[in-house]
């Protein structure tokens, strides 16, 4: 088999990436290790940036993301029982957009499958030959056969555990991390929202935000230590947590129900560079991890698509190469922008193990200063709504 672009993943990067090539006559197959109805199961991210929505819109998927997706102006950051709102829509003129990562990855499987593009499920032992030569090719078992796809360039779309990062060889790749020394437990449930915007709560037990899908669906998190399991945690001693780490009016105002997930995530930082190599591009969280917290994670998987839809289009369109030589260096500028983001809230909002009294402090003056600065407030604003790109 043969195609332009072999896409390594059909997460969000993935299939975004294919449905903007497809819109310029650009061909791609998408390879991805698991099964539809795995990949649409996971309960991911809930908050897009307008770059995400623009993209959606380019991609011609943005139908039901406008008519279901929740515009969001502002939110609501608790800490020492009291609750303040940074107003994004007044201080940067851009609000969010809450809607599901799992509705934006079904609106673009609906719309790859309509177009009636190529995705072959259940791959294994993905390996990635020859990609700094000019004729990369991706092999691959499936139903216990091995095939190989040759291709012009190779999008590794594959996920913080893929194979695509690893293809680049180690005397070349050089790899960021910190790990934060506590996770999120998460839930779903079927019941309303407490509040129409997400609060994130800094409390002397722990961070929690609260979340949601839609009108009936909420999404619950409270910091957990790393060696918690979601097995320690009924249902009721997740809503009693929630609720001692929330301001007295939420607090009264949770309605709570039985959980339909819950699970325990990790916080981690984690950059790798270059994000190309020869005819090889890293995308999303292939490439690069955030904790949470700034709800950054799919966002910036979005600006890597669009970076490197518009390099491919630029080489196949009008013969320019200079967004394909500039790819690496153009998202790292973005992306570490949006690590210093996720970890300066990150950092702000949990309870750290080894915090001292003075750390402590430290933390209440900053969030008493984001309470009352507008300065600071639009400088947050600017950034959770997302960095132009
Ligand atoms: P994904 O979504 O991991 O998709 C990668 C795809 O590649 C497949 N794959 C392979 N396919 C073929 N061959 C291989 N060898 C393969 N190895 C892996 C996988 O099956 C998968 O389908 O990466 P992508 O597309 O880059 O998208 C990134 C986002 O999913 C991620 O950044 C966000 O979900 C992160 N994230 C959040 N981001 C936000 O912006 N806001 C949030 O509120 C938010 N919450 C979250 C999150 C991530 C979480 N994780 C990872 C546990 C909450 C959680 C719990
Ligand atoms: C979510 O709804 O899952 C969510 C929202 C905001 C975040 C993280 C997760 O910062």
């Amino acid at each position: 088999m043969r195609t332009q672009v072999a896409i390594i993943g059909g997460g969000p990067s993935g299939l975004l990436l294919g449905q903007l090539l497809h819109r310029h006559g650009v061909e791609t197959v998408v390879l991805e290790r698991k099964t539809k109805d795995y990949v649409l199961g996971r309960i991911r991210a809930g908050v897009l940036e307008q770059g995400l929505v623009r993209l959606m819109e380019e991609a011609g998927c943005a139908e039901r993301l406008h008519a279901e997706g929740f515009v969001h102006d502002g939110t609501h950051v608790a800490f020492g029982g009291e609750m303040f709102r940074v107003d994004f829509t007044a201080l940067t003129g851009t609000p969010v957009i809450v809607y599901g990562q799992t509705e934006v990855t079904r609106d673009l499987y609906a719309a790859r499958e309509e177009a009636g593009l190529p995705i072959v499920y259940e791959v294994e032992d993905v390996v990635i030959e020859g990609a700094d030569t000019d004729a990369p090719a991706v092999t691959y078992t499936v139903g216990g056969e091995r095939q190989r796809l040759d291709c012009d360039f190779v999008a590794g779309c594959d996920g913080f555990h893929g194979v695509s990062r690893k293809t680049i060889p180690a005397d070349i790749l050089r790899e960021h991390e910190k790990i934060y020394p506590f996770g999120w437990l998460g839930i779903l449930s079927e019941t309303p929202p407490v509040d129409q915007e997400l609060i994130y709560s800094n409390s002397d037990r722990g961070f929690a935000l609260c979340s949601m899908r839609n009108a009936t669906l909420s999404r619950y998190y409270v910091q957990v230590p790393l060696t918690d399991s979601p097995d320690n945690w009924s249902d009721n001693a997740f809503w009693d947590e929630l609720r001692r780490r929330l301001p007295p009016g939420p607090a009264e105002a949770l309605v709570t129900g039985p959980s339909i997930e819950k699970s325990i995530a990790p916080l981690r930082s984690f950059v790798s560079e270059p994000m190309r190599w020869g005819r090889l591009f890293l995308c999303g969280d292939a490439a690069h991890i955030v904790p949470p917290t700034g709800a950054k994670g799919l966002n910036t998987a979005a600006s890597d698509v669009q970076y490197l839809a518009h390099a491919l289009r630029d080489h196949y369109v009008d013969g320019d190469d200079a967004g394909i030589e500039g790819y690496s260096a153009k998202a790292l500028a973005r992306i570490w922008k949006a690590e210093r983001f996720s970890w300066w809230f990150t950092s702000l909002m949990h309870q750290f193990p080894d915090q001292t009294e003075f750390d402590r402090q430290l933390q209440r003056a900053e969030l008493d200063f984001l309470r009352t600065s507008e300065a600071a407030q639009k400088a947050m604003a600017e950034n959770y709504v997302g960095l132009p790109y």
